[in-house]
């Protein structure tokens, strides 16, 4: 289906709310448009418009792609939260249940300063910006999604890490009552992610907090979830309750699950297949059931940036 968002809307169009509006009165004038389109594109917009409590941000134009955005519709209903069901439309119909306020993070282990802070103190640690990221899902998919938040790394100097931390683990919120997934099984809950120290520190990895300028919605991993745009999808941990920091490399949900399909790196990486499929090339949500599928990029595109961090490391072996 065609999103009123791939009309030729460049991710240099998104800011919060403004431009938004804007992009309303734009369809609502859509009369010289084909009819036939103008008619889908207005239906699109009343139940594609952002919801929830604003978090404006200036956009980072270094780290952000001017691809075309996938729309609100899109980044809200085709989602992977497995604690709600293996469905892609399992979170939007259910995260909503999961219980936001209070929320705080405890951030720990090999720091000088341990910590637990509320959410709104997280938010308010360094300055927001929103960055327009690709996230390439293992599964093939990929979308390009506008994310407010700012690096990790400023979080991590604020707790001050000793020489012990080498690796970075995320843990997200089990919540039984709300989360059927949870009461199903299908993985060893919670859900445990985690980085080596220098791709926690890299500045593209987002601690975040929003979405086309407003909170995140309990689907995409409210209050707060990292974003790792050069790795598949699952290592981006939604819904976060700890962060811990330690010598160790932490064994994760999915290499927990199945080791032999599932490693701790996770690079994108078009060369190396999955056991059961290609990785060569994605589906970009959106772009229509004919679109043509457009191929994988190392690093999702990011391999200028990030491919040093992996200097002299077998990523086939390393996958
Ligand atoms: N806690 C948790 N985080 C998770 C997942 C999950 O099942 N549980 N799925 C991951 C996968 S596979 C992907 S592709 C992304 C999807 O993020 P999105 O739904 O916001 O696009 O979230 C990741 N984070
Ligand atoms: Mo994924």
């Amino acid at each position: 289906m065609r999103h009123s968002w791939d009309i030729g809307l460049k991710a240099s169009d998104v800011t919060p709310e403004s431009v938004w509006k804007s992009r309303r009165r734009f369809l609502g004038g859509a009369t010289l448009a084909p009819l036939a389109l103008a008619a889908p594109a207005l239906a699109q917009a009343d139940d594609d418009a952002p919801t929830g409590a604003l978090l404006p941000a200036p956009r980072d134009a270094k780290w952000s792609t001017d691809e075309t955005v996938n729309s609100w519709h899109d980044i809200t209903t085709y989602n992977n939260f497995y604690e709600f069901g293996t469905g892609k439309s399992d979170p939007s119909q259910y995260a909503g249940k999961m219980s936001l306020s209070p929320w705080s993070v405890q951030i720990d282990g090999a720091v000088r300063k341990p910590m637990t802070l509320d959410i709104a103190d997280l938010r308010k640690l360094a300055p927001l910006e929103e960055r327009v990221y690709r996230l390439r899902c293992v599964e093939a998919w990929s979308m390009v999604i506008p994310w407010t938040g700012y690096s990790l790394s400023h979080l991590l100097s604020h707790v001050e890490p000793t020489e012990d931390a080498k690796y970075v683990v995320f843990t997200t919120v089990v919540q039984p009552k709300a989360m059927p997934g949870v009461q199903e099984g299908i993985l060893d809950w919670p859900y445990v992610e985690g980085l080596r120290m220098d791709e926690a520190m890299h500045p593209l990895t987002l601690l975040t907090f929003g979405l086309y300028g407003h909170e995140l919605p309990a689907q995409d991993g409210a209050p707060m979830r990292v974003v790792i745009p050069w790795k598949y999808g699952f290592k981006s941990g939604k819904s976060l309750v700890r962060i811990h920091l330690q010598k160790e490399q932490p064994v994760t949900s999915w290499m927990r699950a199945a080791p032999q399909e599932y490693g701790f790196y996770a690079n994108v990486n078009p060369a190396v297949p999955h056991p059961r499929w290609s990785q060569a090339t994605e589906r970009r949500i959106g772009s229509g059931f004919f679109a043509a599928r457009i191929p994988t990029r190392p690093f999702n595109g990011y391999e200028k940036y990030v491919a040093a961090l992996y200097k002299g490391m077998d990523l086939r072996r390393n996958f």
